[in-house]
């Protein structure tokens, strides 16, 4: 019997060894092992000859790499939850299927976000600056003050997966929880987080100790926390984003958190990627991540899986679960 040839899998970055193996054992893969991120004009010249390519958020697919996609290629199996790295009309345009991995990372990103208001709230990074500087002469009656968490309200833009599980951790502890969302969440959730639905952003803005971006990055979310929004944030909340940079004017936070309008800010992303606002490096009142938050090997993997599944499905002939849909917009 003649052997069916395997498909063609181009993956850009290195991913967790157990995923590529059995990458290698399902399709005819090509590896990046020393993980430099692709050119566009290697990724043009990947997607000319793959069956299906598999990015992660550092590839930018936009309609010139659609463009120069061979008669092959009919999925791209992003390794990741977000998509506004891909310019999906011009896939779906080509007869391209877009599929990512959502689901899988929701409990680490919640816990990262956790971590970054307790971090902000608490003073952490400061505390380990100053230890490791060789200043710190003891303890103090008043040194290192920070911000009780219990009893504060938490305001959560973007009520999705990792919204509703950011939330469910800050009920621990002791945060009432506010959100802002395209849709009210089920009655039941609502009910179950004690959660207070608020239509109006600005309005919301003006009223929470802690603000956490939890939506995905979409044209009506572009710089959703503008400089005149920033503005209606009071000077003892903090800020935090595990989303993405872009949903910040980041040089308007630079700003206000230098004036001291915003008390502090956790960031795990940025405006553009690996680039930081040099403004917000210098501050004291802001812990900065390397978007890490879905960063665990566990996370990796199970993702990793997904990317699997999605291919293997789509390449056998059905409906590859974690299609993406074109259209959603907004919060
Ligand atoms: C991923 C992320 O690690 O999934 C996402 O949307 O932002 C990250 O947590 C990244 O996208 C991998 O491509």
């Amino acid at each position: 019997m003649a052997q069916r040839q395997k498909p063609l899998v181009i993956v850009t970055r290195k991913l967790p060894d157990p995923i590529e193996l059995r990458m290698m054992e399902l399709f005819d893969t090509r590896l990046n092992a020393d993980d430099t991120a692709l050119t566009a004009s290697q990724l043009a010249a990947a997607v000319a000859e793959a069956d299906v390519l598999v990015p992660t958020v550092t590839d930018r697919i936009d309609d010139s790499v659609i463009a120069a996609a061979g008669p092959r290629l009919k999925l791209i199996a992003s390794f990741g939850t977000g998509v506004d790295h891909i310019d999906l009309k011009a896939a779906h345009a080509r007869g391209i299927t877009v599929t990512n991995t959502p689901g899988v990372l929701t409990e680490d990103t919640a816990d990262m976000t956790m971590a970054l208001i307790l971090a902000v709230a608490r003073r952490l990074s400061e505390g380990e600056r100053l230890v490791r500087s060789g200043n710190w002469t003891g303890w103090g009656p008043v040194s290192m003050l920070g911000s009780r968490l219990s009893g504060k309200r938490l305001g959560i833009l973007g009520m999705g997966r990792i919204g509703t599980a950011l939330a469910r951790r800050a009920r621990g502890f002791g945060l009432s929880v506010h959100y802002h969302n395209r849709a009210r969440v089920h009655p039941e959730v609502e009910a179950e987080l004690e959660a207070t639905y608020w239509e109006s952003l600005d309005q919301m803005l003006a009223r929470m100790d802690i603000v956490s971006i939890n939506c995905p990055a979409t044209p009506g979310t572009y710089h959703i926390l503008s400089a005149r929004r920033l503005r209606l944030i009071r000077p003892t909340t903090i800020l935090v984003n595990t989303a993405r940079g872009a949903a910040i004017d980041e040089a308007a936070l630079a700003d206000a958190l230098r004036e001291r309008r915003i008390a502090g800010a956790g960031l795990d992303v940025y405006e553009h990627e690996p680039a930081i606002n040099p403004k917000l490096l210098g501050l004291d009142n802001v812990v900065l991540l390397p978007h890490m938050g879905s960063a665990t090997l566990e996370g990796r993997i199970d993702m990793g899986d997904k990317v699997i599944i999605n291919i293997k499905t789509f390449t056998d002939g059905h409906r590859p679960p974690d299609r993406v849909i074109e259209g959603l917009d907004g919060v």
